[in-house]
């Protein structure tokens, strides 16, 4: 490792005590540096684990504290704190250097390679489906980031390629990484209560390109075009017909094929994840596995065998010819749009949709089109629940309702056969749950415990 080692007893002070920030912290500690760890909450999730395994160390909680955080030689910022916290942004601008956890892991870094990929909606989908392809192909990799498991935990699997699924928060606090591949999937409004703009996202997303030895890019997504120069290797994915060296989709007898240019290399029908927005995380996939040579059978093996993540499009029950799926992980805007339209066209019947929750700052305007295109009924929930019924207004029938339960027993009444009952909320869930998995867990066991009574 060609970290630096403890030379003074300069402090480095880690913001945060979520998993991200407990794994700087013991990165930090291993490595000899002086560390204190700060939080603004008085019970942080990883306060127990930092005592019981680093009794020595400082932990300072509650309201940041400007003049401590003014004495750090490095901040050390986890990635669910805004860099315009008041007490972080007198810190930066009386000079004091920000980092994240993936700039400590960079600079940790030999000469491993990293693909990096980021993207407003399927990052997790492509960075398991592109680990599960290296792994097809005979290589030791390690896959983590903001997928759930931070980048720090990976230095100890000694892996041979590091697949990293990255946030914006994440790239805000990076500057040494240089990908081997670096793709963005999509850019749609996301976290708009954390930047100022629709532009500041998208410049805190283009982050991942710096550096990059090649890139992939949407091409019907301008936003992910990469602001690099035209000497790195560049290729493009979309659902269109691509030109030659460029992945998409070719129409052949009645049939969508995922082709590389002129070729064609499988028939989407043989994809077991559905909807068209998942031919497009299996073409990044393919287009990111192209750059670094792996071959074409062993990527699609691994692309015949992935039956996607839980929780995203995740089929949950038949009944009565009614059917339930949960895709409690479209929490913005974008995601629940790709949901209903790639659900909605492959429907006989009509969509009833379950949405609601934490949206963010979103405008659910943008969800209008398709909402009145794919779904019958819209019943809506939680603290913007409101807010978003009365931005699609007109667009479908829609009740408010207190919850999941009410929301079942009410969807129940509307389905009809052919018809789908679709919890895509487009909001995050922290006003009603603790996590999107606990929101979807708690909608499968009531559609399966209304079913089982019936
Ligand atoms: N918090 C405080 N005070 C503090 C520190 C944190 O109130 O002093 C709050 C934050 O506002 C946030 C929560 O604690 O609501 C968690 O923040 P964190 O930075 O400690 O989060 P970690 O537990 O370290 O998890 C983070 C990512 N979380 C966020 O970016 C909010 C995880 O992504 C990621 O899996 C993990 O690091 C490992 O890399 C989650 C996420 O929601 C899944 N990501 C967003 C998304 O996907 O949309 C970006
Ligand atoms: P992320 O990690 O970026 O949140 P996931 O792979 O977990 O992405 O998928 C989250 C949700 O985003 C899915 O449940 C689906 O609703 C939607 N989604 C997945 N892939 C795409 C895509 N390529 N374009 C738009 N929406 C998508």
């Amino acid at each position: 490792m060609n970290t630096e080692m403890i030379t003074s007893d300069q402090l480095r002070v880690v913001i945060g005590l979520g998993k991200t920030g407990y794994s700087c912290a013991r990165f930090l500690v291993e490595q000899g540096h002086r560390v204190m760890v700060v939080d603004s909450r008085q019970s942080p999730p990883y306060l127990p684990q930092l005592q019981q395994d680093f009794p020595e160390l400082p932990i300072k909680l509650g309201v940041f504290d400007s003049n401590l955080l003014k004495q750090a030689s490095e901040l050390i910022v986890s990635p669910g704190i805004a860099l315009t916290e008041p007490a972080i942004a007198d810190a930066i601008a009386a000079g004091v250097p920000v980092v994240g956890d993936i700039e400590l892991f960079a600079r940790a870094l030999e000469d491993t390679p990293v693909i990096a990929i980021t993207g407003s909606n399927g990052k997790s989908t492509v960075t398991t489906l592109v680990g599960e392809m290296a792994a097809v192909a005979g290589i030791k990799v390690a896959v983590g980031g903001n997928i759930g498991r931070p980048v720090l935990e990976l230095l100890t699997e000694k892996a041979d390629l590091y697949v990293l699924e990255l946030s914006s928060f994440q790239l805000e606090t990076t500057y040494s990484l240089k990908p081997a591949v670096a793709c963005i999937l999509n850019i749609s409004p996301d976290h708009m209560d954390r930047y100022a703009d629709l532009s500041a996202y998208h410049k805190a997303k283009q982050r991942i390109f710096r550096g990059a030895q090649s890139v992939v890019f949407n091409r019907q997504d301008a936003l992910t075009q990469p602001l690099v120069p035209s000497s790195v290797p560049q290729v493009s994915f979309g659902l269109n017909e691509p030109d030659l060296k460029h992945f998409g989709c070719r129409q052949s007898n009645n049939t969508v094929q995922l082709s590389y240019g002129l070729d064609e290399w499988l028939d989407s029908q043989q994809l077991l994840i559905k909807g068209s927005h998942n031919q497009a995380n299996v073409l990044a996939a393919l287009a990111i596995g192209h750059q670094l040579h792996w071959s074409k059978p062993s990527m699609l093996t691994a692309i015949k065998q992935f039956k996607g993540l839980p929780h995203r499009c995740e089929w949950v029950a038949e009944h009565n010819q009614v059917t339930f799926i949960n895709d409690t992980k479209a929490t913005n805007v974008g995601a629940a749009k790709a949901s209903i339209e790639g659900l909605g066209e492959q429907l006989t019947g009509k969509i009833i949709l379950l949405a609601g929750g934490d949206g963010k700052g979103a405008d659910f305007s943008e969800l209008k089109p398709a909402i009145a295109k794919y779904v019958k009924c819209l019943l809506t929930f939680g603290c913007d629940g409101e807010r978003l019924a009365a931005e699609v207004a007109g667009a479908a029938e829609q009740q408010s309702v207190t919850g999941l339960s009410e929301a079942i027993l009410q969807a129940v009444n509307y389905a009809k056969p052919g018809d789908l009952v679709l919890l895509a909320p487009a909001c995050a869930s922290f006003d009603m749950f603790t996590n999107f998995e606990q929101r979807g867990e708690v909608f499968k066991q009531i559609v399966m415990r209304f079913i089982d009574a019936q």
